[in-house]
């Protein structure tokens, strides 16, 4: 069965979407998903991106079931690992993604971020701050969006053009291998065939360095966007000779 293992209900902060809702579009494409919800630890704005989990777990176990798994989005931040790796150890997740949404305490947007420097100066810190990041959290299932940057980059050419950051994404990318996490492959850019070609030599350069895995995410906010373009993610993923997986209880399953 295919799963969307990235998707945001009520307790992230920027979805209205109820979980019945949810449930009842993957029950009409005849796929799994995993509930993902926001939660990034110290956030520019504090108010943001934070949900209860002991409310999140009460309330969302009874829809648990064999298509529908409970899992989280970690936003990533280096001095954060030790504090996430607890809350990680201590709810029964069954799949945790991490991810970059904030680089130097600042929102990886336009105005925040920008200021003056070079798409090539952003992107390095960018990926500095990834690398930094996944090196904490070793415990993390999967490295969520590494095209996050691309999304709300002002630029008329957002892509990341392999070639130019290989001396960054590599160190990111045999690290994950090592240690036999996975990465995401998060279709929410994927209408665009220059954003799923930019990405190609990238996951194909993580099977040559080792990586096995991959999870599969529309990242939906709303009813509408689950399980999009999860063909084309797939089609990536085969491309690669990647393995689409999704996860149950914090353990990897095949896809199909
Ligand atoms: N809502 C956006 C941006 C975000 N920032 C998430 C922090 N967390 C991603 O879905
Ligand atoms: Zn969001
Ligand atoms: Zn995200
Ligand atoms: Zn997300």
């Amino acid at each position: 069965m295919i799963f969307d293992s990235h998707v945001h209900t009520r307790f992230s902060t920027d979805s209205q979407m109820f979980i019945e809702e949810a449930i009842a579009k993957a029950k009409s494409l005849d796929i799994g998903i995993i509930v993902t919800e926001h939660m990034d630890l110290e956030y520019p704005q504090p108010e943001f991106f934070k949900f209860n989990l002991d409310d999140y777990f009460r309330e969302y176990d009874r829809y648990r079931n064999p298509r529908l798994r409970l899992g989280i989005e970690m936003g990533m931040r280096c001095e954060l690992a030790e504090k996430s790796r607890e809350m990680a150890a201590q709810y029964p997740f069954d799949f945790i993604i991490g991810s970059v949404h904030v680089v130097d305490k600042k929102e990886i947007y336009p105005e925040a971020f920008y200021q003056g420097r070079s798409k090539k100066e952003a992107y390095d810190r960018y990926f500095d701050t990834m690398y930094a990041c996944v090196k904490g959290f070793d415990f993390v299932d999967t490295l969520g969006h590494i095209d996050y940057i691309c999304r709300y980059a002002a630029l008329e050419d957002p892509e990341i053009d392999y070639v130019d950051f290989r001396d960054r994404i590599d160190p990111i990318l045999t690290l994950l291998a090592e240690r036999g996490q996975a990465i995401e492959i998060n279709s929410r850019r994927f209408d665009n065939p220059r954003a799923v070609e930019s990405l190609f030599p990238i996951y194909r350069r993580f099977r040559e360095l080792g990586g096995q895995w991959v999870t599969i995410g529309s990242d939906a906010h709303n009813p509408s966007d689950i399980g999009r373009r999860l063909d084309k993610a797939l089609e990536l993923a085969e491309r690669c000779q990647l393995r689409p997986i999704w996860f149950d209880k914090r353990k990897p399953q095949l896809m199909k």
